[in-house]
């Protein structure tokens, strides 16, 4: 607790204003979603189609209080609370259930923990709830913290968005951009193949997932059988996201003509942790960018393979040590050489690139496609 108030002094110093969610589960208050606690700054996404969905925990049949409403920017506790911590904002939240007073919103005979000390929640959503991020925290009864004897739960955020996740393992999703085409060098997209394996293929025509990273389909832009066409491979690897319960493809329209896609807690199959990667397309300004985000990748021994960069899928292209000592090396090629700009990170591909560790881990790679039609890194 310390740590958290330290950081919580820092922050309001800092005078930033986003969420803090400084208190946590424990076995006398919990608020858990599919059996996940809580993470700070990251919502627990839920699709216009599925629902919000938690568990309030604590002692049998003991009454809790459930509150909804947004993230506090600065968290509040009091001396009489020992340490424990309110994350909404405490004017605009609203009371749902008051196993203490016996109010709130919802019927009072849900106010109280079943014998094996939960409460569930299921509310369902709509496409009138996109964009929607509402937090939810409970404060439960809890003999063992006087002289109130209330334990409060993490809050739990989540955010409701248009996005689609998959999880399991070589799976591949035709995507069909909501907004509409993306225009790329005179061609129009209307479908993205998306695969678990860390690549995307514009036009949609991919049958499988291609575990198999190859430098030969990249730059012919021919991965899971598609005909060829511009390929983006974030890291084209045996990747897995079918062995927990956080892990998953998402793939998501930001704002028209911008789209994200998160391998989130993605494996090395079948299950060497490679950490979160995404990229997003950009396609908001007349040169596309592709911006490729490691900072999340976190495996502990980076392994000699695997593909990065983007390809036109014209045959073409220059094989680069992309990072070298930390540093983006930045490159604009024209001609055949601009097709693509890629490392193989088995050394593969045209000119000869060493073999070598994944070494991207931390940074945030920017490929661009000029207006004469050339792949770029910035
Ligand atoms: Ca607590
Ligand atoms: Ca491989
Ligand atoms: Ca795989
Ligand atoms: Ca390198």
């Amino acid at each position: 607790m310390h740590v958290k108030l330290i950081l919580g002094m820092f922050i309001l110093l800092l005078g930033v204003a986003s969420a803090q969610q400084v208190e946590v589960n424990d076995a006398g208050g919990s608020l858990t979603s599919g059996g996940q606690d809580p993470v700070p700054g990251q919502p627990f996404l839920r699709t216009v189609n599925g629902s919000i969905d938690f568990t309030v925990g604590g002692g049998p049949s003991l009454p809790f209080a459930l509150m909804a409403g947004p993230l506090a920017p600065t968290s509040f506790t009091d001396p009489l609370l020992s340490g424990e911590w309110y994350d909404l904002q405490p004017l605009s939240a609203i009371l749902l259930v008051d196993g203490f007073g016996g109010g709130g919103m919802l019927p009072s005979f849900i106010s109280q923990l079943n014998g094996f000390g939960e409460a569930s929640f299921v509310f369902p959503l709509s496409t009138a709830a996109n964009g929607v991020e509402i937090a939810f925290q409970s404060i439960v009864q809890d003999p063992t913290i006087s002289p109130l004897f209330l334990n409060f739960t993490a809050a739990a955020d989540f955010l409701v968005t248009t996005a689609v996740a998959v999880t399991g393992d070589d799976v591949v999703m035709n995507y069909s951009i909501p907004s509409g085409p993306l225009t790329l060098l005179g061609q129009t997209y209307g479908t993205l193949s998306v695969s678990t394996n860390g690549w995307i293929q514009f036009g949609g025509g991919a049958v499988f997932a291609d575990p198999t990273e190859s430098t030969g389909e990249f730059v012919t832009g021919t991965p899971g059988g598609a005909p060829a066409g511009p390929i983006v491979a974030v890291l084209w690897e045996d990747l897995d996201v079918g062995n927990g319960p956080t892990q998953a493809m998402i793939v998501e329209e930001l704002m028209p003509a911008m789209i994200r896609v998160t391998w989130q807690n993605a494996d090395y199959f079948p299950s060497t942790p490679a950490g979160t990667l995404r990229c997003t397309l950009d396609f908001t300004g007349t040169e596309p960018h592709f911006l490729m985000d490691y900072t999340g990748y976190q495996a502990a021994t980076p392994p000699f393979e695997g593909l990065v960069g983007l390809s036109l899928g014209g045959g073409g292209g220059t094989a680069l040590d992309l990072v070298v000592g930390g540093v983006v090396q930045s490159t604009a090629p024209t001609g055949a050489q601009g097709l693509a700009v890629f490392q193989n990170f088995d050394g593969s591909g045209v000119p000869a690139v060493a073999p070598e560790a994944f070494d991207l881990a931390g940074l945030i790679l920017d490929f661009q496609i000029s207006a004469a039609g050339f792949v770029s890194l910035l």
